[in-house]
């Protein structure tokens, strides 16, 4: 496997609207799940960093899209710029109808903005079966014809039986196959290095 570090992360801005992202057009990895699913820290254990993406107790806060630089160096010291996107989490109980249709409008013109969107990283609670807006969220980026990387966080919690069975689980709730999934810890950093490759891979294809 191939070493990569990332040598500079910064965040850039949150966009509002389509039109408040971001003008340099640079490749992106974008990562969307259910609020409190772990999606901050995925951030900051992906770029090594504290509270790059904050981390909250308080779900549903962010309603933008977030917008990291991040500079990546191969063993070979080639440097790829890209940009981590952090979407807004759905699913969270106290929003309302009104503002989960706006949520899913504003995300809707975002992935169909023709960005240069590599994969979309669909973080599922490794702990709990995806739930209906899990799946509604994974069939619309399915529709949109994006590719998809499962990850199944917080993959510290189970022990070694539960994993196998509820990464089934998820395996045959998407319908995806193995491969498709990658369990993931933040505070472990487990899956890390796996998550850098498929994403330089993303990047050199
Ligand atoms: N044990 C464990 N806890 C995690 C992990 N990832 C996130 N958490 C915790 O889950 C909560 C929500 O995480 P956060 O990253 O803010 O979720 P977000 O709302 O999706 O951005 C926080 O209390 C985190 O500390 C993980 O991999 N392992
Ligand atoms: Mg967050």
């Amino acid at each position: 496997m191939e070493e990569i570090t990332i040598i500079k992360s910064e965040y850039v801005t949150s966009a509002v609207s389509r039109k408040t992202c971001p003008e340099e057009l640079l490749p992106e990895i974008v990562f969307v799940g259910r609020s409190n699913v772990g999606k901050s820290s995925l951030i900051n254990s992906l770029t090594n960093r504290k509270s790059l993406a904050r981390t909250s107790g308080t779900p549903g806060k962010t309603q933008t899209i977030n917008f990291f630089k991040v500079t990546l160096k191969t063993s070979d010291d080639t440097r790829h710029e890209i940009y981590f996107v952090d979407l807004p989490g759905y699913g969270y109980a106290k929003t309302s109808k009104t503002n989960r249709k706006l949520w899913a409008k504003f995300i809707d013109e975002y992935l169909s903005s023709r960005r240069d969107i590599k994969f979309v990283c669909q973080l599922v609670d490794m702990r709990h079966p995806p739930m209906e807006s899990d799946l509604k969220s994974f069939a619309s980026l399915v529709e949109k014809n994006l590719p998809v990387l499962v990850v199944a966080t917080k993959s510290d919690k189970l022990g070694k039986t539960e994993r196998q069975k509820h990464l089934d689980a998820i395996k045959n709730s998407l319908g995806v196959d193995e491969e498709s999934i990658l369990p993931y810890s933040s505070t472990k950093n487990e899956g890390r290095s796996d998550l850098l490759d498929v994403i330089l891979n993303s990047l050199i294809k």
